[in-house]
């Protein structure tokens, strides 16, 4: 079993499951965007994007599913599939669409722009990015503040994908000091 990755945030996620879950990976550095890789890589992920996870000669991308699959070979509830399922995907979908979709352009143009060019950052970009942020993380935060998870009393998927973006916080001046929860 391999595992496709690069350093940016979606495959980042990827492999920390699969390091929570210890599963029995072989992880292996990938350059999809490379013209010199991307058609070859194409037959693995038709979007030539990372993560994608190979098992028995088929691929699987999407960091939710490999995640999902990663959680059924590992025999764990970390991928809730009972009554809390719901619950679980609720939080999946909340920052999906809104908390990662806000801190998306924040960690773009600071972490990943500067790495091809000096040009400026789009301005308006990062201001509307901060904004969305700024009005979707206090319903994290306020759930957060009577609880350690998101969903039950351990760890599940939902932690990790509302986190996509937080270990970048620093570099991409996503506020999170002011958010102290989410912040643990
Ligand atoms: N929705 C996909 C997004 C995949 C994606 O956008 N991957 C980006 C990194 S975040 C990529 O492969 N970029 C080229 C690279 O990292 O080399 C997922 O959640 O897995």
């Amino acid at each position: 079993m391999k595992l496709y990755y690069s350093k940016n945030s979606n495959p980042r996620l990827a492999v920390a499951v699969a390091r929570y879950l210890k599963s029995p990976v072989e992880f292996v550095a990938a350059n999809p965007q490379n013209p010199a890789h991307k058609e070859a890589f194409k037959a693995l992920n038709p979007n030539a994007l990372v993560p994608v996870f190979e098992e028995s000669g088929k691929t699987l991308w999407e960091a939710d599913a490999i995640a999902c699959r990663l959680s059924a070979i590992a025999k764990s509830d970390f991928w809730r599939v009972g009554d809390q399922q719901p619950d679980m995907i609720r939080w999946i979908s909340r920052a999906t669409h809104h908390l990662n979709r806000a801190a998306d352009p924040l960690y773009f143009f600071r972490v990943v722009w500067p790495m091809f060019t000096k040009d400026a950052p789009p301005q308006e970009k990062l201001d509307d990015g901060l904004k969305d942020f700024v009005r979707h993380a206090p319903v994290l935060e306020q759930h957060l503040a009577k609880r350690t998870w998101l969903v039950g009393d351990r760890v599940s998927y939902a932690d990790f994908r509302a986190a996509t973006f937080l270990p970048y916080a620093q570099e991409a001046q996503i506020p999170l000091a002011d958010f102290p929860n989410m912040q643990r």
